[in-house]
C-alpha cells in the first residue's frame, strides 16, 4: 500500500490512556499469521548470527540484571535488524505501526533504532526498571518505543512491566553500572504493572516511562522487536547512541530537511554539535 492517507490509529480512549499512563497496549495490530512469520524470521536471523559467531548476540542480559535474579540468565539480541531481513524493513514502515505512533508523537515519525530480543525458555534475562531517556536524551521527549510481540508474552515469560504515570516525573537519576537502571530496592520489577501481550500486539511507551521485565521462567521463548521512534524535529542533546539507519522517516516527512539536497535533520544536528552520524 503506497498512500499518504491515514488509515490506522488508536481510538481516542487509547490515546487518553497513553497520555495519563505513559503506555498503551495496541491489541491485534498484526495477525497471528503475520506474527508467526516474523517470529520465524527473528529466530532464523538469530540462528544465522549465532552460527557466524557474531559478537554480542548471545549474552546474559544487562550486567544489572544480576540484581533482579540469581537464576541463570540469557538473552539473544541484535540491533538494526532491518539490515538483516526485508521482513523487518517492511514491518517498521507498516502504517498499522506508524499511524499509531503518529497519534502519540505527531504526524512525522523518524526511526531511532530497532532491536530484536529473544528471551530463551527457562532463563530469559530480566531488565531492571529504568527509563530509556538516559541512553539518548532529547529536547522535547517525543521518543517512544513500540514493542512488537511475535509470540504470546504472559507474565511467566517475563513480559514488560511499567510504572503507570511515571512519564510525568521527567528524567530520573539512574545508576550506571551494568546499564542505566533504577535502584532495585526502590523499584522492584515484581511490583511494577505487568503488560501481558498476545502475538501480534504492540506495546507503546514513552522513553520517560519507567519499565523493565522479569525472567522468562516458561518453557517457550519470548520473541519481540523493539522500534524506537521520535518526532524528527526533536533534537538529541547530546548526539549519542547513533546507528546506521537512524533518521529514516517511517511516516510523513522530515520537516528539518530543508538545508540542501541530502541534508536530513540528523546530519544537521550532528553538524551543529560537531559530531558524526553513523554511516
Ligand atoms: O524487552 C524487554 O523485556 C524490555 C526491554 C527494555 O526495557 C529495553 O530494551 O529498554
Amino acid at each position: 500500500m503506497i498512500t499518504g492517507e491515514k488509515r490506522f490509529g488508536f481510538r481516542p480512549d487509547e490515546i487518553q490512556f497513553y497520555r495519563e499512563n505513559g503506555y498503551v497496549l495496541a491489541e491485534g495490530v498484526f495477525s497471528p499469521e503475520e506474527a508467526a512469520y516474523l517470529r520465524e524470521e527473528t529466530h532464523a536471523l538469530s540462528q544465522r548470527l549465532v552460527e557466524a559467531n557474531a559478537p554480542g548476540v548471545v549474552f546474559g542480559g544487562w550486567g544489572s540484571a544480576a540484581k533482579v535474579t540469581d537464576l541463570p540468565r540469557e538473552l539473544l539480541h541484535c540491533h538494526n535488524v532491518q539490515y538483516q531481513s526485508a521482513a523487518f524493513a517492511r514491518v517498521i514502515v507498516d502504517p498499522r505501526l506508524t499511524d499509531r505512533a503518529a497519534d502519540l508523537i505527531g504526524p512525522n515519525v523518524q526511526l531511532h533504532h530497532t532491536k530484536m530480543f529473544i528471551k530463551p525458555p527457562e532463563k530469559g534475562a530480566p531488565f531492571p526498571m529504568h527509563q530509556d531517556v538516559p541512553y539518548f536524551p532529547h529536547e522535547k521527549h517525543s521518543m517512544i518505543a513500540a514493542i512488537l510481540h511475535f509470540d504470546d508474552a504472559p507474565l511467566e515469560k517475563g513480559c514488560v512491566r511499567v510504572v503507570p504515570g511515571s512519564h510525568r516525573l521527567g528524567p530520573q537519576e539512574h545508576l550506571t553500572e551494568g546499564g542505566f537502571h533504577l535502584p532495585v530496592e526502590r523499584f522492584p520489577v515484581s511490583e511494577a504493572t505487568p503488560c501481558p501481550a498476545k502475538a501480534g500486539d504492540v506495546l507503546f511507551f514513552s522513553y520517560l516511562t519507567i519499565h523493565g521485565s522479569g525472567v522468562n521462567t516458561s518453557g517457550e521463548a519470548r520473541t519481540t522487536l523493539l522500534v524506537q521512534m521520535r518526532d524528527p524535529t526533536d533534537r538529541p542533546v547530546p548526539l549519542t547512541h547513533t546507528s546506521r539507519g537512524q533518521g529514516m522517516i517511517l511516516r510523513g516527512i522530515d520537516p528539518d530537511a530543508d538545508a540542501g539536497p541530502g541534508v536530513d535533520s540528523l546530519s544537521r544536528y550532528a553538524k551543529e554539535q560537531g559530531g558524526q552520524t553513523a554511516r
